[in-house]
């Protein structure tokens, strides 16, 4: 990490990242709860709402897409990706340089890098070449560093997140992106393994608005740095009116109370604080 070379995708040391790359990672089968979001223009409209700190995209819609919305919106370039119809080990496609993403306009690298993959080696290599080509362009660089593989069964355990957040701060991350590890003790290690460099939570699969909020605020009581989220933003029918909500945890310290009051929505579980 280098300190301050992901500013432009944080304010305030926090990141709110909405990741758009699910067409090719799960395909449009993600698009099925909101069908307007198959269309990137819809995505980087809501990407528009003033607590997002940058989306990322893949070379494709970047290309198509972005130069409509360059005032508007901080690009942040997902390097790799693979689809969902790969069923070997798991892997991740280098699908654009950082030179051309710097054409296209971003001002931060996302790659993926599976740890405990039979692949690890060859990923992380290419990673090495991502994120030296970043510093050359003053890009900030924010790994997906979600262990899978054939001997690793379950990437959500504490000290595997632990260790996930350990390979962006040891390969030369600004910010690490993992899956959130189930409680605030298990997120508060993992944020104290990436020694000081950033840490953001994995949106996962879209839940209901006062839990969601709930594992987000404990994330940043666990000093999580913000989120990176896809589903949980896009698949709801009111994608601004979540991210209200979530501007106000990851922004303004607000409570899970405060926030769906925010939102204008009643709490389903009393234990809403
Ligand atoms: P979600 O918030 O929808 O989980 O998106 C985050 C993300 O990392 C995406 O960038 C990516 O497409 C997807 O999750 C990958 O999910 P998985 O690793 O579960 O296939």
């Amino acid at each position: 990490m280098i300190p301050g070379a992901d500013s432009a995708i944080t304010r305030n040391e926090k990141s709110l990242i909405v990741a758009y790359d699910h067409g090719l990672e799960h395909g449009p089968v993600d698009f099925e709860p909101n069908p307007a979001t198959a269309d990137p223009d819809r995505v980087f409209e809501i990407g528009t709402h003033d607590a997002v700190t940058a989306v990322a995209v893949q070379k494709g819609i970047a290309e198509g897409y972005y130069p409509s919305y360059e005032d508007d919106v901080t690009l942040l370039a997902k390097l790799n990706g693979t689809s969902n119809l790969w069923m070997g080990e798991p892997n991740s496609a280098v699908n654009w340089t950082v030179e051309n993403a710097v054409e296209v306009g971003a001002e931060a690298i996302g790659f993926t890098v599976y740890g405990g993959s039979n692949h690890e080696i060859e990923m992380v290599e290419e990673f090495r070449d991502a994120q030296e080509a970043a510093r050359d362009h003053g890009l900030g660089v924010v790994m997906w560093s979600y262990p899978r593989g054939q001997g690793l069964k379950n990437a959500t355990t504490p000290s595997t997140i632990a260790y996930s957040t350990r390979l962006g701060l040891e390969l030369g991350a600004d910010i690490t992106k993992v899956k959130y590890p189930g409680s605030p003790a298990a997120m508060s290690h993992a944020v104290t393994q990436a020694a000081g460099s950033k840490v953001v939570m994995s949106g996962g699969s879209k839940t209901d608005d006062q839990d969601f909020l709930t594992t987000v605020r404990n994330a940043m009581d666990a000093g999580a740095n913000g989120l990176a989220v896809g589903r949980n933003v896009f698949q709801r029918d009111n994608p601004e009116q979540i991210l209200d909500g979530l501007e106000a945890v990851i922004f303004e310290d607000a409570s899970v109370t405060e926030a769906l009051d925010v939102m204008g929505v009643e709490p389903t579980n009393p234990e809403a604080r």
